[in-house]
C-alpha cells in the first residue's frame, strides 16, 4: 500500500469535556452469585483439539449450562487449565456476542503465575470488555447482563486457529 499525502490540514479533534460514565455491576445482583457458570478451556490430543467444557462447535445446539434468562445478571468464569498429556499451554482471547461484560476477578495457578505475569501489567479490567485474554493457568470471573434480545449467540476464542478447531459454541438467551 502506498499513502500519498497531497494536502496539509490544521483540523483538530478536541477531546470531550467529560468521558462517558460506566456503572459497575454488583456481584450481589447476579442470579448465580455464589455459583459462577464455569467454562473450561482445554486442549485435547486429537481433533477437534480445542474444547469448551469438553464440547466442540455445533451449529445450533446449546447445552444446559449454555442457557441463560433474559434480563438477568450472571457471573461467568473462564478457566484455562493445562491440556492433557503434557500438551502445551496457551492464552485464549475469549469473546462473547450480544453484550459487553465487566471483569471482577482473576486468579492464576501458582505454578503458572510467571507466564501470566509476563503480560499482566497490560491488563485493563476497569472498563467494558467484549473480549478478555485468559492466560494459561488463569481463571477469570466476569459479570454479564443478558438484556434487550433473546436468541442464539456465539461465544468463542478469538484465536482463529482455536475457534476453527472447535473452541466456539452457542449460548441461548431465553425470554
Ligand atoms: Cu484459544
Amino acid at each position: 500500500m502506498k499513502v500519498r499525502i497531497t494536502q496539509k490540514s490544521e483540523a483538530k479533534q478536541p477531546l470531550p469535556e467529560t468521558l462517558s460514565v460506566m456503572t459497575r455491576y454488583n456481584l450481589q445482583d447476579a442470579v448465580n452469585r455464589s455459583n459462577p457458570r464455569s467454562f473450561l478451556l482445554l486442549l485435547q490430543q486429537q481433533s477437534p483439539y480445542w474444547l469448551l467444557n469438553g464440547r466442540t462447535f455445533e451449529m445450533e445446539a446449546v447445552a444446559d449450562n449454555e442457557t441463560v434468562k433474559l434480563n438477568t445478571l450472571e457471573v461467568w468464569e473462564f478457566d484455562n487449565q493445562p491440556g492433557t498429556g503434557g500438551m502445551m499451554e496457551t492464552a485464549h482471547p475469549m469473546h462473547l456476542h450480544a453484550l459487553q461484560f465487566q471483569v471482577i476477578e482473576r486468579t492464576v495457578r501458582p505454578d503458572m503465575a510467571a507466564i501470566r505475569d509476563q503480560v499482566s501489567a497490560g491488563f485493563t479490567d476497569e472498563g467494558w470488555k467484549d473480549t478478555v485474554l485468559v492466560m494459561p493457568g488463569e481463571k477469570i470471573k466476569f459479570l454479564a447482563k443478558f438484556e434487550n434480545y433473546a436468541g442464539l449467540y456465539l461465544y468463542h476464542c478469538h484465536n482463529l486457529e482455536h475457534e476453527d478447531q472447535g473452541m466456539m459454541r452457542n449460548y441461548r438467551i431465553t425470554a
